[in-house]
């Protein structure tokens, strides 16, 4: 989609939503318009027993005057007729974090170490995207693997937010247990 056009992005192929669970850290992201989710972003997927993809993540947040915290969001995919296109509802444990209803496409991933995840929240009239974000996720906390790192700067250019990245941090400002 060197044009892009939103509508010609390429997603996964025979995306697996069986092997896309587990925990996936945001290395890299870019942001939409009124960003929310900071850093330390830690996403986690699983299938439920009737089949629906679900989530939770965690990250770091600032909400009304400069309150600094960790956001624990849900999400709950809704299936389209592609396997790696999504419709996401995805709200906060809390009243006050974000609510919403983005697109959540699998652009790529072989499952075992990298994720290109992509939103388009609002298109120009041409088709391509004003506000959209992207998150890439890792397997692993302290980044892609170098030969994951070509492929991650291809699909990047691919849904034409290169450049647009910036590095999620994760400090263990969010780390539980
Ligand atoms: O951070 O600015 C932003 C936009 C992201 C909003 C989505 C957060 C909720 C995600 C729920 C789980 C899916 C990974």
């Amino acid at each position: 989609a060197q044009d892009c056009l939103v509508s010609n992005i390429t997603v996964k192929q025979d995306f697996d939503r069986m092997r896309y669970q587990g925990t996936w850290y945001a290395v890299a992201k870019k942001d939409p318009v009124g960003l929310f989710l900071l850093d330390n972003v830690v996403a986690n997927f699983k299938v439920q027993e009737d089949g629906t993809m679900t989530a939770t993540a965690t990250g770091r947040v600032i909400i009304l005057n400069n309150w600094e915290m960790c956001a624990n969001m849900f999400g709950t995919f809704e299936d389209t007729e592609e396997p790696a296109r999504f419709k996401m509802k995805y709200w906060g444990a809390a009243a006050y974090l974000q609510t919403g209803y983005d697109d959540h496409w699998i652009i790529d991933t072989d499952y075992d170490n990298y994720a290109i995840h992509y939103s388009c929240r609002e298109l120009n009239v041409d088709g391509t995207c004003l506000d959209g974000y992207s998150f890439i996720f890792s397997r692993y906390r302290d980044g892609l693997r170098p030969e994951d790192q070509r492929i991650v700067t291809e699909k990047k250019q691919e849904i034409c937010f290169l450049g647009k990245y910036r590095r999620v941090a994760h400090t263990g400002f969010c780390d539980t247990v």
